[in-house]
Order: C-alpha cells, then sequence, then structure tokens
C-alpha cells in the first residue's frame, strides 16, 4: 500500500529569538515550534513516527511535503467578512447564539428574537468576533428540523445583529437557510455537515462568495455518539477534511474562503475528543484556518463527575486555551466574557515572551 507524510508540529517554545533557523512560526500566530512528528501513513493509519527538529525538516521535504510545510508556516491572510475584516494572527472568539427550542444551554432561555439580539449584543460588548446564530439543533440525538421553521427563527435574529459590531455566521447545514440568512446580513456559513447534508449549500456559499467553516463528523446527528470508531482518529480526520476541503474547491468555492474543524463531540468518544486536542496543530498543514468548539460538551462533563452543561465553564476555558495553545484560529464558545478574558491574559503572556529584550 502507498505511504504518505503528515506533519505535526510540537516542540513549542516561548519565542524565537536567538533561534534563527532552529524554530518556524505556526499558521501565523504567536506560536513557535521547535520540532516536528513526521506520521507515516498507510491508507488512514499511521505505520510510522519520527520526531526532527525545525531545522533538519528542509532536508527531509519532497514536493508534497513542502506544501505542508508551507501551508503549516505561511500567515493566514485576515478573513473578510462583508465589511467587516477579522485578522488571524491572534485568536478570535466566535459566540454561539443557539436560536432553538431545544438547545441544551441555552433551553428556553431565548422567548423571541428580541432577547437573542441583546444577548448577541452583549457578546459583541465583550470580545467576540463573530456571532454564530443557528436555529437546528444538532445534539446528539436530535431531530432535522423544517427549513422553513429554522428560517423563521434566524432571519430576525441576524437582522437585529447584522450592523452590529460583530461578523455573524449562520449555523446551518441547509442551502435555503444559508441562502436567506445571507440575504439577511450573515458573511459567514457555518456548516457542521462539511457539505455532506445539503448539495445545495456549496452552490449557495460558492455564489454568496462568503467564507465556510468545514467541519468533521461521522455519522448523523440522531446516531453518531452510539458507538463511535475510528482506526485513528487524528489521522482519519485530517484526511476527511482535506477529502471535503477539496470537495468544496470542485463546488466554487476559493480555498481562500475555507476554513476547518475537527468537530469535537460529533461522532467521538472522550478518547477520541482528547487526542484530537492534543494533535491539534496538525490540522494547520491543510493550510486553512482552524476553527474549534468545545465549549459545555460532554467530554468536559466526563471528566468532571458529570458536571451538567451549565457548569462545565472551567473546562471550556481549558480547552479554549489548549486550543490556541496549538495555534486554533477562532474558538467557537458559549461563555463569551470568560473565554475573552482568559484569551487577552494567554495574550498578554504571549506578548512579553514576543516583546524582544532592550
Ligand atoms: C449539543 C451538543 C448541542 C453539541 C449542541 C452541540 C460545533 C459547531 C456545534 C463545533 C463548529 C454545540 C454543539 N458544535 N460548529 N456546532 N464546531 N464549527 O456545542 O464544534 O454548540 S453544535
Amino acid at each position: 500500500m502507498a505511504t504518505r507524510t503528515l506533519l505535526r508540529p510540537t516542540g513549542f517554545v516561548d519565542s524565537p529569538f536567538g533561534h534563527d533557523g532552529k524554530v518556524a512560526r505556526l499558521a501565523g500566530g504567536l506560536n513557535w515550534f521547535a520540532a516536528v512528528e513526521l506520521l507515516t501513513i498507510e491508507g488512514q493509519r499511521r505505520v510510522a513516527s519520527e520526531l526532527i527538529a525545525v531545522a533538519e525538516v528542509e532536508s527531509r521535504l519532497d514536493d508534497q511535503l513542502a506544501r505542508q510545510w508551507q501551508a503549516l508556516t505561511a500567515a493566514r491572510p485576515p478573513l473578510q467578512l462583508g465589511e467587516r475584516t477579522v485578522r488571524l494572527d491572534q485568536p478570535q472568539v466566535m459566540g454561539i447564539l443557539n436560536v432553538t427550542p431545544d438547545s441544551f444551554s441555552d433551553g428556553g432561555r431565548f422567548s423571541g428574537s428580541h432577547d437573542a439580539a441583546i444577548a448577541g449584543a452583549d457578546m459583541t460588548a465583550a470580545g467576540a468576533a463573530i456571532i454564530d446564530v443557528g436555529g437546528e439543533s444538532t445534539r446528539p440525538g436530535s431531530s432535522p428540523v423544517w427549513e422553513g421553521d429554522e428560517i423563521d427563527r434566524v432571519v430576525p435574529v441576524i437582522r437585529q445583529l447584522a450592523g452590529g459590531g460583530a461578523a455573524i455566521s449562520i449555523d446551518t447545514r441547509k442551502g435555503e437557510v444559508a441562502r436567506v440568512a445571507v440575504g439577511a446580513g450573515a458573511r459567514l456559513v457555518n456548516d457542521v455537515s462539511a457539505l455532506t447534508y445539503d448539495p445545495r449549500l456549496a452552490d449557495v456559499t460558492a455564489a454568496a462568495g462568503v467564507p465556510i467553516v468545514l467541519m468533521h463528523h461521522q455519522g448523523d446527528p440522531q446516531t453518531m455518539q452510539d458507538n463511535p470508531r475510528y482506526g485513528d482518529v487524528l489521522v482519519e480526520v485530517y484526511l476527511w477534511l482535506e477529502e471535503r476541503i477539496a470537495a468544496a474547491e470542485a463546488a466554487g468555492i476559493a480555498r481562500e474562503r475555507i476554513l476547518v474543524d475537527p468537530g469535537f463531540g460529533f461522532g467521538k468518544s472522550v478518547a477520541h475528543n482528547l487526542e484530537l486536542m492534543n494533535g491539534l496543530a496538525i490540522f494547520h498543514s491543510l493550510g486553512c484556518p482552524l476553527v474549534l468548539g468545545a465549549s459545555r460538551k460532554r467530554t468536559i462533563g466526563a471528566l468532571s463527575n458529570e458536571a451538567p452543561a451549565d457548569q462545565r465553564l472551567g473546562g471550556s476555558i481549558a480547552l479554549a486555551l489548549k486550543a490556541v495553545e496549538q495555534g486554533a484560529h477562532i474558538v467557537r464558545v458559549h461563555d463569551v466574557p470568560e473565554t475573552a478574558q482568559a484569551l487577552r491574559v494567554w495574550r498578554g503572556l504571549r506578548d512579553q515572551a514576543l516583546t524582544p529584550r532592550t
């Protein structure tokens, strides 16, 4: 069977000063690394692993690896979301705004679009660059929502928030919902199906010229948590996202407008989620901005004596920090003020390390 090699950056260092040629900058962000794990894969599994110093990387690159190395270390241009520009050289917060009657964390809190719009404005004031408005719960075990209902839920909220300080993302798997949402002012599509649910979503996204988040999942929301299985979760999610990027490009979506997300909790066991978090930086060699959403998810409960969803703030912040330490560009969270504060402190630490001594 044919083999190929994947690159996973590791050996993160505080600062690049005095280490010319020995360290590289991760995906245009605030993190620098000194080593790379070369993963040899056969089919969908790793068969060998070798840790090498960044200084030795050049000598090991064939054409395909050179492309991955370039993708891994290149700056990510800012996201242009309508009139708003979101810089990707520092981590950004995407606030979750569920406008579903059954959403697990906000259940029943939003009686109408007015309350939702206030919550969105609060998130913007607290530091969210993007607000992800969703009208269909994709929680494990949930059933699909009719697109007319989904549109009726999200459109009034998007209209009210579109002129505010944050860009609006539409969290949907459906082309018609995205089309109407973009008409109402949404400037990013967040698709947990990665264009596998509704073939029209790719056309709508391409025609609108808006960026899209392609998220990995295994199985349908209804059954995905029943018995998730992988031979090698990190490698399989990587190859799957690579394939979905190619599919999106083939459908006319420019590569510069594609973001990727490994889909924490979507058809994954606790062990799978933890392995993805530990290896997260591998996804930068796909060359697309990296989004991560672990906020209030079950894995946090599983590691903290089954804490319920509204008592998972500490774990959510721990995972957001773990993500940005590995160069995630956007973290999707419920608790915007608390996460924004954690990221500001993290920024302070990075800025100190990255300021030359005088
Ligand atoms: C129950 C369980 C309800 C999980 C809702 C969820 C992601 C997402 C979701 C993610 C991106 C939630 C999830 N998760 N979009 N949508 N990445 N891009 O916690 O991880 O909101 S739904």
